[in-house]
């Protein structure tokens, strides 16, 4: 039987569902570059040069092992723009017996996959996909019945399942998690070695030009293109990784430093989400490392529990709550984007650093995200639909089913608490402990209220007040609310005017037209 099997930009695996029994006499395989998926939000330049390098480069390797490949170009003429124009126009130019597809990573993809077998008149067979190591069947029988999940309930489960640290049932070193390790600030003499830089081939660079022709006044830079876009590339940067960084990942995951955009991450999950790489290879590796005294537990543990942990769980609470998960709005949270999160341009030192390495490479690491873009947006009250579609454009890693419950749920609160049991809130010590950042800023962090003040403090302050209907009942949020409690209402009233006159201020403006402009930084859009 003739069989079309179609695969998607982030799904490029030799041995993706949708592929594994491919027959090579009969069967073609398409991919197809679509400005739908470039610009149904609009993605930064680098993510939709890297999948498309990569989808061309993986299209010649299949072409290479003798599969026939239809391939369609973005510039190509007729090119309809639309997974489902290109499937139909396939369809009728190879008139295949059935369709084989791997399940999307998006609700709106899977909402549209679901029509393809009445709009073609042909068997459509959606397949899971085995890039996870839980199913969604899986994981909703793990959820069945739970009106909240926990990640570490999830994580132990998932270590069992797999056998990974374990040592004859039991946690490896005899704790399931290392974290009370894992929160040091980078001392000055140690100097991260960088990711490995992989050069752009004729490929690549031919992609760079289409891309910022096509899609020139999206976010970001294309400069400095540094992403592997061939398996054996990203195989090189997760070698990299394991013999250079993951030994202090443990230790500095939480560090930030002015300029050090990648620390001692691994910086590989643009490449595990489009599938050039499988999250168990690359748990296998750090563990191997570890079994071989490379690396020591409490960093191995960390990565693995980030992999078969955070990765797993945000994704399976995604397909388990959707689509109602993205509709709610637990904390009421009604403020616009700032322009600043776009152009950089901010006095906040912290943001303004983040922003520019998130324009500079499409990716920032995890505590940049959460604490500094993330915390800011929690504190700030902004409208997660916003913070959504930035954190889905600025990312190279970003889809939606990773994306929309790390913002949602695990930045935001607003799911009210199915994903994580407290919201992430912090003032500006907690950026001030774990980097050099406030030391450059032009805000002083020891301040709370007033014109100089770090505005994460009363902005801290003002959240904690403004949800203390919501949040006094979590026994999580304890300490904050008797803090509260302890102060005189001078000093609360303060803190509210301090933040409030923050809120109002130009530097708030949605509109680049009033935002405020410090002095000295470039502008990244
Ligand atoms: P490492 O720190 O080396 O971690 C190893 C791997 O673990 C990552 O490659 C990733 O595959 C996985 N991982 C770690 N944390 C998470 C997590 N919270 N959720 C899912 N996987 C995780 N990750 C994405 O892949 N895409 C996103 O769109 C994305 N958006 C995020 C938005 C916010 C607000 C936050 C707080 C986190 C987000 N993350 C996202 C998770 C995490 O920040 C990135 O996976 C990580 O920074 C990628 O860099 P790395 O490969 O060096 O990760
Ligand atoms: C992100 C993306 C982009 C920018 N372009 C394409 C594309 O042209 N063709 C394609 O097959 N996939 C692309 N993708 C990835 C898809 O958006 C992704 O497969 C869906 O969001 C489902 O996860
Ligand atoms: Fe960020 Fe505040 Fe520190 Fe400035 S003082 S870098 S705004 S935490």
């Amino acid at each position: 039987m003739a069989t079309l099997r179609f695969v998607l930009g982030d799904q490029l695996h030799r041995r993706v569902s949708s592929l594994v029994d491919l027959d090579p006499d009969v069967d073609t395989v398409l991919m197809v570059e679509v400005a739908a998926e470039a610009t149904y939000v609009r993605h930064h330049k680098q993510k939709i040069a890297f999948l498309f390098s990569a989808m061309r480069h993986f299209a010649a390797e299949l072409r290479e092992e003798g599969i026939r490949v239809d391939y369609v170009q973005l510039d190509d003429p007729g090119n309809t723009g639309s997974f489902d124009g290109e499937l139909e126009r396939a369809v009728a130019r190879l008139r295949p017996d059935r369709v084989v597809v791997t399940e999307p990573g998006e609700w709106r993809v899977a909402e549209s996959m679901a029509t393809w077998r009445d709009r073609l008149g042909l068997p459509v067979e959606i397949r899971d996909d085995n890039r996870f190591l839980c199913s969604r069947a899986e994981f909703a029988r793990w959820s069945d019945g739970k009106s909240a999940y926990r990640m570490e309930d999830f994580y132990r489960e998932m270590r069992r399942r797999t056998g990974y640290l374990m040592d004859a049932g039991s946690p490896e070193g005899g704790r399931w998690n290392f974290d009370r390790e894992n929160r040091k600030p980078l001392p000055a003499r140690l100097d991260p070695p960088d990711p490995p830089r992989f050069d752009p081939d004729a490929i690549t660079r031919e992609v760079l030009e289409l891309v910022e022709a096509r899609f020139g006044g999206h976010f970001g830079t294309l400069d400095g293109f540094r992403w592997a876009v061939t398996r054996h590339n990203a195989l090189r940067a997760l070698a990299h990784f394991a013999d250079h960084r993951l030994g202090l990942y443990g230790d500095y995951q939480d560090a930030m430093r002015q300029g050090a955009d990648f620390l001692y991450h691994s910086v590989l999950s643009p490449y595990i989400n489009a599938g050039l790489l499988t999250p168990d290879e690359v748990a296998e590796t750090a563990i191997r490392a570890y079994r071989e005294g490379s690396a020591p537990l409490n960093a191995v543990e960390g990565f693995v529990r980030q992999l078969i942990g955070w990765r797993e769980y945000v994704r399976g609470v995604y397909w388990a709550r959707m689509p109602e998960f993205a509709r709610s709005n637990a904390l009421e949270a009604h403020r616009p984007l700032p322009w600043f999160y776009w152009s950089g341009e901010t006095d906040m030192y912290c943001l303004a650093e983040a922003i520019r390495g998130t324009a500079q490479h499409a990716w920032a690491h995890h505590i940049q995200r959460l604490m500094v873009t993330g915390n800011f947006a929690l504190l700030a009250g902004l409208k997660p639909a916003e913070v959504e579609e930035w954190y889905l454009v600025v990312y190279a890693d970003a889809y939606e089913w990773v994306e929309l419950p790390n913002v949602h749920g695990m930045i935001l609160y607003a799911d009210g608490g199915l994903l994580g049991s407290k919201p992430y809130a912090s003032s500006g010590a907690y950026i001030d402990r774990m980097s050099d950042y406030c030391g450059r800023c032009r805000y002083d962090v020891k301040q709370r209220t007033g014109p100089d003040a770090c505005p994460f403090n009363a902005l801290y302050w003002h959240f904690i007040m403004r949800n203390e209907d919501r949040l006094r009942g979590n026994h999580r949020m304890r300490m904050p609310y008797g803090t509260l409690d302890k102060m005189k209402p001078a000093r609360r009233e303060e803190l509210r005017a301090s933040a409030e006159a923050f809120l109002a201020s130009p530097a708030m403006s949605p509109d680049p037209a009033s935002a405020a402009r410090p002095a000295r930084q470039p502008r990244l859009l």
